[in-house]
């Protein structure tokens, strides 16, 4: 069973900051694929809910300097 959930990304300022993020959403354990789309201030996180929580995804961004919300 996966899950895919939508965040807003705040703080993002350049193309780094993105890869930044989406390598360290992607090595978190029960994380299927994320992408971050820096232009439009988002990722999208594909998990496995019964090893990861939405929470999780957002204090990972939070650890690494940006801001991050629920989207869907
Ligand atoms: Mo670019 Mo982002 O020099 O944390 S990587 S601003």
């Amino acid at each position: 069973v996966t899950e895919k959930k939508e965040l807003v990304i705040t703080g993002m300022t350049c193309a780094a900051c993105a890869t930044r993020i989406e390598k360290g959403i992607n090595k978190m354990d029960g994380v299927l694929e994320a992408n971050v789309n820096l232009a439009l201030e988002k990722a999208s996180v594909v998990f496995n809910p019964s090893i990861i929580a939405t929470n999780d995804l957002i204090q990972k961004v939070e650890a690494l300097g940006y801001g991050a919300i629920i989207k869907s």
